[in-house]
């Protein structure tokens, strides 16, 4: 059987909050691989790509914005059912109400900004996972 991969990013704020370890940290301890790793900046182009679905949406373009403001970490994390694993980890997408325990439940709050700034992104499906890998590392 195949391992189950999914793509996680550390977004800026995550990055210069310093808190890439404990994000690792969260996803290690609940016993998923990392398989992969890179620290970037991401440019408009795979960012348009990566959110294709919110095109035209109100939040669109503050979106990009802040994921363009600074470094990225990208992650292959690995294990059964990481995809569903990790969206539990990292809790629901309005760190506001994301529940005590997970990683925008602990480590986020709304920032007044046009957009959530929410430490972290996941995979949502393994047809996501799939396309997101090969859109931030090519060749996988
Ligand atoms: P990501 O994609 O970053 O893991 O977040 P989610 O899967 O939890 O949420 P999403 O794709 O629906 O949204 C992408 C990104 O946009 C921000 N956002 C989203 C926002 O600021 N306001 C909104 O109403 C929505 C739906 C948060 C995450």
């Amino acid at each position: 059987m195949k391992i189950e991969q999914t793509l996680i990013l550390v977004k800026p704020d995550g990055v210069s909050r310093r808190l890439v370890g404990e994000i690792i940290s969260r996803i290690e301890a609940k016993g998923y691989v990392i398989a992969d790793l890179k620290m970037m900046q991401a440019d408009r182009a795979l960012l348009e790509r990566h959110y294709a679905e919110h095109q035209g949406k109100p939040f669109f373009e503050p979106l990009v914005e802040f994921m363009l403001s600074g470094p990225i970490v990208a992650i292959i994390a690995e294990g059964q059912r990481v995809i569903e694993g990790f969206r539990s980890l990292a809790g629901a997408t309005d760190p506001t109400v994301a529940a005590p325990g997970t990683i925008r439940g602990d480590l986020a709050r709304d920032q007044g900004t046009k957009v959530q700034q929410n430490l972290v992104h996941g995979s949502d499906s393994p047809e996501s996972a799939a396309r997101e890998i090969a859109i931030f590392f090519e060749g996988k």
